[in-house]
């Protein structure tokens, strides 16, 4: 029983040592019987649509995922800033329930507010460009339009180019900015923040407006599982 929290596993074809981290993984949650699964974004180290899945070799990853929604466990998935183009056939073929973000539920009564983490990120100038972007309706509808090879060369291109644009900026300015996590807690009035994206995996303490409020930060799954196991029962807030 229970809920576990994950996110930035960044599946990709490269690294099938990821899929198989999850496939176990997957296979102890569906063993425990955990009451619901959250994927903070970034399952996937790009997404380039939902009819490409099998294209980029995700057959396995969502047949496991759709084993485990069967079996009881309830699936929530939200986008990332890598996954953003996660739709209702990925959905459909997972059993997921995408979220929005940020997304509010509770925690065993705790008010708790579920973001990918990257809203939070503000220093982050180029990424923030990034994320207007693509958000824009007309641009996702023209990407999706081209062929797979073609959304593939161009999936490539971005992460080289935030690959280089990331080499020698400062830690601080890829790490979360304080006044966005203020200001977070403060528009959903949450006692607790749970996110990942920064792949700095820890539990921080905040003081906002004179109440205790407690971060939790989900680290990646690229030397082995990272999961955050807390409170027995969730309920998504309207
Ligand atoms: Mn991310």
């Amino acid at each position: 029983m229970g809920l576990c929290f994950i996110a930035d596993l960044h599946l990709s074809p490269a690294r099938r040592d990821i899929e198989r981290r999850l496939a176990d993984f997957l296979r102890g949650a569906r063993d425990c019987k955990t009451e619901s699964l959250f994927i903070l974004g970034d399952l996937f180290d790009f997404w380039i649509g939902d009819d490409a899945a099998d294209f980029l070799g995700h057959g396995p990853a969502l047949d496991a995922l759709r084993k485990t929604s069967d079996s009881g466990v309830r699936l929530f998935v939200m986008r990332g800033n890598r996954d953003f183009l996660l739709g209702e056939g990925f959905c459909r073929r997972s059993g997921a329930q995408l979220l929005d973000d940020p997304a509010l539920v509770t925690v065993d009564g705790r008010r708790t507010v579920l973001c990918h983490g990257d809203s939070l990120c503000a220093d982050d100038a180029a990424h923030q460009e990034f994320r207007r972007r693509t958000g824009d309706a007309e641009w996702r509808k023209k990407f999706l339009a081209r062929g797979m090879e073609e959304r593939l060369a161009l999936a490539q291109e971005a992460r080289r180019q935030s690959a280089a644009g990331h080499h020698g900026k400062p830690a601080a300015a890829l790490d979360v900015n304080a006044a966005a996590v203020e200001e977070t807690f403060r528009r959903s009035e949450a006692e607790w923040m749970i996110h990942g994206h920064t792949h700095r995996p820890a539990t921080h303490r905040h003081t906002v407006d004179g109440r205790q409020c407690t971060r939790f930060v989900l680290g990646d799954w690229f030397g082995g599982e990272s999961v955050l196991r807390l409170g027995a029962r969730s309920h998504l807030v309207a």
